[in-house]
This record gives C-alpha cells, structure tokens and sequence, in this order.
C-alpha cells in the first residue's frame, strides 16, 4: 500500500499491546511483530506479520536472536537521503517508521534471591535495546514508544494529525535513552558485585549497612575504576566511608598548603580536630594527654594527630582518623589507646599497622588510601530519587594567595606567618565542614569549630565556646587535677568538660559522679568568674575563619571575647560596613576571603 506507514512491536511488557494494535491497525499502519507480541495481536484478531515477513530470518537460538537484521535496522535507521534510499532498495528493506518496544525484566529478576549469572545472562536484552537505541538515534524520522502509559497519547496524535510532532519525537526519544542508561547501569551494577567485589581491584564493597542499621543493602563503588582505598583491617561502615572521605581530602590539602604532615579527626562528617605537626610545648602534651608517648617529640605526624584529637577531645570520641603521611609507631601507640573507629592514610609503618590491628579486638578499621587518587570534576548525589550534580569543590587556600585581601586596618603590612598559617588551617578545616560553619585556629591547628548551625551567630558562639574550654584545659587548676588512678581517659576528658564549661553540678547523682573519679579530698571547686575572665584575657593572637560573610556585628564582638586577632570571611553582606568598623574598633585584622565554602 503506497505510503502506508510500518510499525514493528517486540514488548516483554504486554499491558495495553491489544489497544494499541487497534488503534494502529485503524489508522492503516503495517504492524510487524516479535515472536510472543504477534501471538498474542493475532490470537486477538488483528493483522499482524512476524518480524520474519522481512528478515526472510527465522527467531533463533532460543529467541536470543529475534529482530537484529538489516531488515529492521536498516529500516529503522535509515534518514531521508537519496544515498539511504538507494541502499534500502537495492537491499529491497521498507523504511520503518513507529518502533514500540519494552526490554526483558533485568533489575527484577537480579533482585530475587540467590539469582545465578546464568539467570541473569539470559534477562540481558540485547534486540530491545538495539531497538530502543536505534529508533531514539534517528528520532528525526522515527517514533520510539517505550512507555505503555505513552500508548494512549501517541495514538492519540495519529488519529488527530496523521503523525507523530518533532517534540514528542523527541521527548520519546529522551526517554528511551534513559531507558537503556538505566538498565546498562543495573547490569553493570549486578557485574561489580559479581566480578569486581572483592581483592585487588576492587571496585565495590558491600557496607553492613547506610546511615542506620535498618538502612540494608549499602555499598560503596566506582563505576570505572578500582575503588582508590584498600582496608588493610575492620570493614567500614557507611558514616566511617562518610567522614574518611572528607577527612583524606582535607589533610591532603592542608599539608601540601603549609608543607606540614596533617591530621583530621572528624565526626558526623565534620572536623572535631585538625591540624599541622606543629611542635607541642610540654603543657601542650599533657593537656593532649600524650606527654608520655615515646618518640612523639620527632614525628611531627604524631604531633599533629596529637592536636587535632586534642582541640576538643569530647567531639573526638570514636573518631575517624585521617593523616597525611606514613603512619608511624608514636602516631599509631596515640590512636590505639584512644576510643577510636578507624584512619585512612595513605601508608603505614609494619611496626605501626601491627598497633593498629591490635585495637578493638582486630576490629579497628584501617585504610590505606592511594594519595595520587584524583576525584572526578563532577560530582553526582541523589536525595529522595532526586539527582543533583556539580562541580566539586576545587577551591585551592594557600596562605599566600588567600589571604591577601586585608580590609582593616587599613594600610597594614602583610600578616604574620603565624596568622597565615592558623587562617589557613580554619578555612581548609570549614572546606570540609557542614555548613554553616565557623572555625578559630591557633598554634597550627582548630581549637573551636562550630558545624552545621542554621544561624551564622551560633557557629560562631558555639566555635567561641569551644575555643574558651579549649584555653580553660591550659589553667593550672586544670593541669594539676588529681584523678584516681582507675579514672578512664574518656571519664577524665569528661570531667575536665564539665570544669571547663562550668557546668559542675552542685549537688545530686551528677554530683556525686563527677566527685567519683577524683583523689580523695582532692575534688576540684568549680572555676569563678574572676579566674575564668582573668584566664581567657590571656588567651590572644586566635585566627577566625567562617564559610560564608558575617551578616551583623554580633559575629566580630563574639570572636573578640576569645582572643581573636584575625578574621578571615568572604564579603558581600548588606552590612559589611559595620563588620568591618567594628573589627577595627576591637583591633582585629579583617580579611576578605572571596571564596564562599558551604559544604553538605
Ligand atoms: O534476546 S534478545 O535480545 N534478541 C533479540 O533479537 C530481541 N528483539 C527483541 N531479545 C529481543 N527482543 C526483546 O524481546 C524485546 O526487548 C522484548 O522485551 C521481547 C519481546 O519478545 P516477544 O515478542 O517474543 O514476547
């Protein structure tokens, strides 16, 4: 029949088919069909040919083979061109116009237990998705109907304009291409797990479980290369992969930025601690609790571990460790006495890695990541089926270039090396902190951060309160206290907390525990007012950097109350004036950071 339109059926999902072969067969349109589509058209009486009418090809190999011939590409792919048309005629193939096609049921059938590869192989479609593939690529002539639900509006167009508009093209087209995306993602998923899952390699690992424990399966994968990180002990948890991942890149970046071996000891993906191996001054030691590790005066890694974990030792509690270079025996003997779930470097000493798989009853999770590992420039996350994408946050902080923008007071030299340093350890420790976020800095690493508050004030007051705990560990009451012998570490950092904060319950059950862990006699009164006002006058020369712009004044008369001498934010606040009068009025050095550093 001249310029009667041809349609080629081959759906595993059945739903709708007799409706949309009427509805072809009454606008004219030629209907060919794979094996078990046509049975069921013709059962139901309509005029329906095999694919085979063209072919001249029977179905074969147990149906592996049904409608990949010439005979159909060719009649599919082929483009309104004198040269194409000469080629169909000569190799006597009609042009194809509508393809309505649906694939072999992968995902579900993997999905059930126990599934075996052989099951599997047999659900890889590889005729629908040439179908798919090939209609969807010349969409400039072609109609590819992939969706049931579409059957009813595409049929629609038919009855009303004889044909199918260049959008719904298309837009059919796009879906079809979404189609085959996805199910080259399912099988190739299934494939990792079977053949890249374990050993050298790797290029996925089952995770016992997501964020909570009822959150199963979890993995962690990468989709064309081996996974860059080996567990050399434990098995990691999803929120351990969470923090390890932040944590790698910040010390990678902080010490090629201040040429220092680094640390970070992060919790609930956000820094407790981090820092560079600046040497620790003897009181530094004790009130880090490491004044009796041996070797740790000459291992600056070591040093650095010691002050990231020992900014604010409550936060740190079951921290995932990350260290910018070998682990060595000093940094190890730290970690392995400490309450602690896992570290990622990128090497370790023998000596070193024996410590570590002696910790938690050789639970402890080690990691040894690949420190040439380079991540994508984009990255891709998915909330609630959502997907989101953008380029990462490859923002480079050095403490020259950063920090050269100095806005008051006005006419300053350039800043001391110290103040470079700590501006350059709080902005790369906010880089990989939840937002927002605000960080003081001194002696080359954190001593307060505040993450993940709503409002700027808070980080602010809440990374302030850290700073001020952090110096109160440094009075003397709090460097002479006399605790029992049996007073555990994490008691003890409990009870200085307590000190500290001034917040030692007067009386009652807290009382009494709080008392339980000192010497006898030897209890220690709360501090007063005086001694505390007196103790934090003496804390200066604190370096402050914050995400975002400081929105009020607020924020600058916080950071004064803990001894802030340089500020370092990104500008663009309505009241950028007034932050900037009145860090000059406290005799604070204002910086303009131009790199905004929310993280989520
Ligand atoms: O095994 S296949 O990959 N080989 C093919 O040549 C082929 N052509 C279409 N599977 C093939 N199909 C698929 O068959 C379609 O994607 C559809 O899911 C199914 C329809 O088969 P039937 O018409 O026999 O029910």
């Amino acid at each position: 029949m001249a310029g009667q339109k041809t349609a080629i059926l081959s759906v595993y999902d059945k739903t709708g088919l007799l409706d949309l072969a009427k509805g072809l067969h009454d606008k004219g349109v030629r209907i060919l069909a794979s094996g078990g589509t046509a049975k069921m058209i013709r059962e139901a009486n309509f005029p329906v040919e095999d694919v085979s009418a063209i072919t001249k090809a029977p179905e074969m190999l147990g149906g592996r083979v049904k409608t990949l011939h010439p005979a159909v590409h060719g009649g599919i792919l082929a483009r309104n061109l004198d040269s194409d048309s000469k080629d169909l005629a000569e190799n006597s193939i009609d042009k194809i116009d509508f393809v309505v096609c649906n694939l072999y049921p992968f995902s579900e059938t993997v999905a059930k237990i126990n599934v075996t590869i052989p099951e599997a192989v047999e659900e890889i479609d590889i005729g629908g998705v040439t179908l798919l593939r090939a209609a969807a690529k010349n969409h400039s002539r072609v109609t590819i109907i992939s969706d049931p639900k579409d059957y009813h509006d595409f049929l629609a167009e038919l009855e009303k304009d004889g044909e199918v508009s260049e959008k719904n093209r298309q837009k059919y087209a796009l879906k079809a291409f979404e189609q085959t995306a996805e199910y080259d993602t399912a099988i190739s998923d299934f494939f990792r797990k079977k053949y890249a899952g374990e050993g050298e390699g790797a290029q996925q690992l089952a995770l016992r479980y997501g964020a909570n424990p009822h959150q199963k399966p979890a993995t962690v994968f990468m989709k064309d290369s081996p996974l860059p990180f080996k567990v050399l002990c434990g098995a990691p948890g999803y929120i351990n992969l969470l923090d390890a991942l932040n944590a790698w890149p910040l010390v990678k970046e902080l010490s090629k930025a201040l040429d220092h071996p680094a640390a970070a000891s992060f919790k609930h993906v956000s820094p407790a601690g981090a820092a560079i191996g600046v040497n620790l001054s003897e009181v530094e030691r004790k009130v880090y609790m490491v004044d009796d590790i041996e070797g740790i005066e000459s291992s600056r890694l070591a040093q650095a571990y010691a002050r990231a974990r020992g900014a604010d030792r409550m936060s740190s509690f079951g921290d995932m460790i990350a260290l910018s270079d070998e682990v060595d025996v000093p940094t190890a003997k730290i970690i392995s006495r400490e309450v602690s779930d896992g570290v990622i470097a990128p090497s370790y000493t023998p000596e070193a890695l024996e410590i570590l798989r002696k910790k938690k009853g050789g639970k402890y999770l080690v990691l040894q990541m690949d420190p040439e590992y380079e991540p994508a420039m984009e990255e891709t996350r998915s909330v609630y089926g959502i997907n989101l994408r953008q380029h990462r946050n490859d923002a480079k902080i050095t403490p020259k270039e950063t920090f050269n923008t100095v806005i008051t007071p006005k006419n300053s030299g350039a800043l001391p090396e110290s103040a470079l340093r700590d501006l350059t350890v709080a902005t790369i420790a906010l880089k990989y902190t939840q937002s927002n976020s605000v960080c003081y800095a001194l002696n080359g690493q954190v001593i307060g951060l505040g993450a993940g508050q709503q409002s700027r004030i808070h980080c602010t007051r809440l990374a302030g309160d850290k700073a001020d705990n952090w110096w109160m560990r440094f009075h003397e009451r709090t460097l002479n206290l006399k605790f029992k012998k049996a007073t555990k570490r994490p008691s003890k950092s409990n009870a200085i907390d307590l000190l500290c904060s001034g917040l030692v319950p007067e009386s009652g059950p807290e009382r009494e525990d709080f008392e339980s862990h000192f010497e006898e006699g030897n209890v220690p009164a709360p501090f007063t007012p005086e001694e505390r006002k007196a103790w934090l006058e003496k804390l200066t020369g604190v370096a402050v950097s914050s995400d975002a712009f400081f929105p009020f004044i607020d924020n600058v008369f916080r950071t004064a109350r803990s001894g802030v001498k340089y500020i370092a934010a990104p500008t663009g606040s309505q009241n950028d004036q007034p932050v900037f009068d009145t860090a000059e009025q406290l005799g604070i050095t204002f910086v303009e950071q131009h790199i905004r550093l929310f993280h989520h």
